[in-house]
């Protein structure tokens, strides 16, 4: 059974257990808190040298970091990943432009005004970047969703998992998605799709790190 070393309100984090969940794959998960240090300590190193979360370990001493890395690897050979060669490369074109234009922003801009105490203050001149940025990646969001359903392959795949995590977030840290229409009914509709669960969900196997 894999490991998913996790945080509850870590959005790439988010993007793993939604897959995991959707795809009924059985887990257990340990709770890292990465605010008191937890992956920056030796023995987390020693699983993962880039000290961050989400990390699976696949098989026992053999682990994956990287959330979309992580996407693929699980959903493998089932319809979130698209197989034919152009629908993979686009799938994959959406998540680099997850890690490279939306997460930077948005994911950031939630890290600070959500969990991190006096976050605001101590980012506001970052916040600004973050901001413009963010509202940038969500109007080319919102620019492919005016004609398109998903983001690749004309379905539901790992590109949507990977995108959904923080564009769900971007109401609580400042983002106005009123503008974003084509956003607001897509995210309606990842959130319809079956075996979706919320971010605060937790399977049942799950334990507290120790
Ligand atoms: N590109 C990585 C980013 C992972 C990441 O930023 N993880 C954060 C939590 S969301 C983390 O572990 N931060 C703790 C640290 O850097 O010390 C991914 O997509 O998995």
């Amino acid at each position: 059974m894999y490991t998913l070393y996790s945080m509850q309100r870590s959005g790439n984090s988010y993007k793993v257990r939604l897959a995991l969940a959707r795809l009924g794959i059985p887990y257990r998960q340990v709770e890292v808190d990465i605010l008191q240090g937890e992956s920056r300590t030796p023995e987390f190193l020693a699983k993962n040298p880039n000290g961050q979360i989400p990390l699976l370990e696949v098989a026992p001493g053999r682990y994956l970091s990287e959330s979309n890395a992580i996407l693929w690897y699980v959903a493998g050979g089932s319809t979130l990943a698209p197989e034919d060669r152009i629908e993979r490369a686009e799938a994959m074109q959406w998540m680099f432009f997850e890690q490279h234009s939306l997460e930077p922003n948005i994911g950031a801009a939630y890290f600070w005004l959500n969990l991190i105490k006096g976050g605001r203050e101590l980012q506001q001149h970052a916040l600004e970047d973050w901001t413009e940025n963010g509202y940038r990646a969500l109007s080319v969001m919102e620019m492919h969703l005016t004609d398109h359903r998903f983001f690749a392959a004309q379905h539901f795949t790992i590109a949507d998992i990977a995108l959904y995590a923080y564009t769900h977030l971007a109401h609580t840290c400042d983002f106005e998605l009123s503008r974003f229409p084509a956003v607001r009914a897509w995210l309606a509709r990842v959130a319809s799709e079956p075996g979706h669960v919320a971010m605060d969900w937790q399977p049942e196997a799950a334990e507290a790190a120790v």
